[in-house]
């Protein structure tokens, strides 16, 4: 195949090089089949999901179902919404038992191929939620809403294939035109904020295409609802992979900030020592726009609301950063990563309980939902 393809380039004198000799060989060492070990395991234990492997949707499911059951005092799960192909949007309540506690929203896997986002994200969650006897203190006076998959069409689309694992979109059809054969809207495009201004695309094949309109797809739509109605938010995570980076607000231009940027620069800052400190790992911290443009990104929008912590942190580094392929990352890094990830949670957890924020303006309550709606939208 690789002999083949050289030979057409050769043909069409087209310069090349070979990145990766084996992609296929990489997809599959780093998504290796359960083991009947493991699975012995996974059946004493109730349910599939692990922190071994890189699980299926169901899986992951699965596991927020089993934490709401067995810590139902504090634990809840609830659809938000559904994808273009009809799969749940879930959403895991952590209850501090205030409902007057700060909110603060995490959010994972709008990029279909960063595997490394949803693990961190249920890393978060078992971390809040199992390890909690052991957790700082400021951690357990909030009230987390964690949506480990935004994209879980993407996902799904992602594990079927080895051809499919570098998608990036959701998997909107964009109305099956002839003239549009192409699936697909970044949302990390589709966001209601500066939207189409920089960094994105009006071409449905471009992996950054911003969709017909801003907001308009589902999985945007139903993280839009949501999110506008959450009480008292004064956080909000998005994560992704990949180049060690802590971002904030704003991405769709350079040189413009969150009015509460150096307050979110200082944090950052500890959080890349702490994870200095922790794996020996180098994460930088800058505005999304200094780092590059593109507009309609979660994070804008989030700010764009008066949320006065907003971060978009990308994880994991990259072996080898022209090797094209830094997405896939082996299981092993699952907890390592998902530690680096809880770092930017505590740090934040803690910024917010130190500090107010006059200057920010707050979503107008009449948007939000009582406290009460978001813990009793519980799923049965
Ligand atoms: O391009 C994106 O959507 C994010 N990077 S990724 O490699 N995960 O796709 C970055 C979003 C941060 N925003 C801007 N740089 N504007
Ligand atoms: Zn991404």
């Amino acid at each position: 195949m690789l002999e083949h393809a050289k030979k057409l380039l050769a043909y069409l004198k087209l310069d090349y090089k070979v990145l990766i000799d084996d992609l296929a060989q990489k997809i599959k060492t780093y998504n290796p089949k359960i083991t009947p070990e493991d699975m012995k395991l996974q059946e004493e234990q109730g349910y599939n999901f692990t922190f071994k492997y890189y699980h299926s949707l169901e899986d992951m499911h699965e596991y927020l179902d089993h934490l709401s059951t067995t810590y139902k005092d504090f634990v809840s799960t609830q659809v938000i919404g559904k994808s273009i192909e009809g799969r749940d949007l879930k959403v895991l309540t952590i209850s501090s038992g205030d409902p007057t506690a700060p909110g603060f929203w995490i959010d994972a896997g709008i990029h279909a191929r960063e595997w490394i986002a949803p693990t961190t994200a249920i890393y978060i969650a078992r971390e809040l939620v199992e390890r909690r006897e052991t957790l700082p203190s400021a951690l357990k006076k909030i009230n987390f809403f964690i949506l480990p998959v935004v994209n879980p069409d993407g996902y799904e689309f992602s594990r079927s294939k080895d051809s499919h694992r570098l998608w990036r979109k959701n998997r909107n059809p964009n109305n099956n035109r002839e003239d549009i054969p192409c699936y697909g809207v970044d949302l990390n495009r589709n966001f209601d904020m500066e939207w189409g201004v920089s960094g994105s695309s009006d071409d449905p094949c471009a992996d950054v295409y911003k969709g017909p309109t801003p907001n308009s797809e589902l999985e945007t739509q139903a993280v839009t609802n949501f999110v506008s109605r959450i009480p008292r938010i004064k956080a909000s995570v998005s994560l992704h992979s990949y180049s060690n980076l802590i971002l904030y607000p704003f991405g769709y231009a350079g040189g413009q900030y969150h009015p509460n940027h150096e307050e979110l620069h200082r944090v950052g800052v500890v959080v890349a020592q702490r994870i200095k400190a922790l794996s020996g790992n180098n994460y930088g911290v800058q505005s999304s726009g200094d780092w590059y443009v593109a507009s309609g990104d979660s994070a804008d929008w989030a700010a764009s609301r008066g949320i006065p912590y907003v971060f978009t942190m990308e994880l994991s580094d990259c072996d080898n950063i022209l090797d094209g392929s830094c997405f896939i990352l082996p299981p092993s890094k699952i907890i390592p990563i998902g530690k680096e990830g809880f770092e930017l949670i505590k740090a934040t957890a803690e910024a917010i309980l130190e500090s107010s924020h006059p200057k920010i303006a707050m979503i107008p309550q009449e948007d939000s939902m009582t406290t009460s709606d978001s813990f009793c939208d519980k799923e049965e």
